[in-house]
């Protein structure tokens, strides 16, 4: 086996109660283990013109277009994606297939449940105190690629569609993550082959998302205010229940997504090697008071061996504004903190 991305000390999540199994007994007052009170206090923005942008891939040879998705890159840090070219049915059996996974009996999940020391499995993530607030869903996160990081152990035989429809995902989704990268290396007047090289045999991890409906919505976070660590994510709504939140001019703007279009953001990564020209952006995910909500995001990193920092064709006449680390090194500081705002790029900083 070739790229091990697991076994390291510091991957550590301290096991936590179940919310689907929680949120099934139907309490009227939930633990306050859950509650923030600082969510009702943040401001949500209301007007609904302020949407991010929409980019067409099927347009994206044209220039107009390209200068579209740079300045979506640069402004938003958030667009969705239409015309994809990944086919209906592979998205469709996806989410099905996630759906059915969470549909299954407690037991028959906890199979596949996370353990000390690796990252992917059922449950979740980023627990590293007894007194930390935890956030109102569940996760499934597995590896998709290179291949030799799939480990058996943690991938669903329930549905028995699930591995299969799984592995069909991961490879189209990188398709359209490496279109992408080289489309944006040009837009930043950098070699699209070079970064694109750093992805080709990157680290692509998934993470399904369950949050269950909640009595006090309107208290908790489903995920905790973050920017992700990687390079792109490409995030896929599941059902029709809205809750994905990115901040923008101090307000909290929720994304209504398009069906069947992909909600792409820049990660942390990336607005390292752009040297800051493209934005990281801090998200969240709220939740229903009725409804269950399902998401899944998969985040494209680069290679083991790549160093993090602004692309040298970046630095020849702007200076660099950001450390160059290697990638052990950023995982490792990304992994023992909590979810918590920009805390990568502001830590890297220089
Ligand atoms: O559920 C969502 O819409 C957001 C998911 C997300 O931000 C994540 O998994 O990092």
């Amino acid at each position: 086996m070739e790229t091990k991305v697991q076994s390291t000390d510091m991957l550590y999540s301290l096991p936590v109660e179940n919310v689907q199994a929680l949120a099934s007994k139907n309490l009227n007052r939930i633990p306050s283990r859950y509650i923030r009170p600082e969510v009702e206090f943040d401001v949500v923005s209301i007007d609904e013109s302020q949407q991010i942008p929409v980019i067409d891939m099927s347009k994206l040879d044209h220039h107009d277009e390209q200068k579209k998705l740079h300045q979506a890159c640069k402004d938003w840090g958030f667009f969705q994606l239409i015309n994809h070219g990944v086919a209906d049915e592979v998205i469709e059996k996806m989410k099905t297939d996630t759906q059915e996974f969470f549909n299954l009996p407690l037991e028959e999940k906890m199979a596949y449940a996370k353990i000390p020391n690796y990252l992917e499995g059922y449950g979740q993530a980023f627990v590293l105190s007894e007194d930390q607030k935890l956030d109102w869903g569940d996760m499934l996160f597995l590896f998709g690629l290179p291949v030799s990081t799939r480990d058996p152990r943690f991938r669903p035989t329930n549905p028995p569609s699930f591995g299969a429809s799984f592995d069909k995902y991961s490879m189209e989704l990188h398709k359209v993550m490496i279109h992408l990268m080289k489309l944006m290396a040009n837009n930043l007047g950098t070699d699209p082959e070079m970064l694109a090289s750093f992805f080709e045999d990157g680290i692509q991890g998934i993470r399904m998302n369950y949050y269950p409906p909640c009595a006090e919505a309107s208290k908790v976070y489903g995920l905790a205010p973050h920017s992700d660590a990687t390079g792109l994510t490409l995030l896929l709504q599941v059902n029709e229940v809205e809750g994905l939140q990115i901040k923008r001019n101090e307000k909290w703007v929720p994304v209504k997504p398009i069906p069947a279009s992909f909600i792409i953001n820049i990660g942390d990564m990336m607005e390292i090697m752009s040297n800051g020209e493209y934005k990281s952006i801090e998200h969240r995910a709220v939740v229903n008071p009725e409804k269950e909500r399902l998401s899944i995001a998969a985040f494209h990193n680069p290679k083991r061996c790549t160093q993090i920092g602004p692309l040298p064709d970046l630095t020849k006449t702007n200076k660099a504004l950001y450390k160059t680390v290697s990638f052990q090194e950023f995982m490792e500081l990304k992994m023992s903190s909590k979810l918590d705002g920009k805390f990568m790029v502001k830590k890297l900083k220089l």
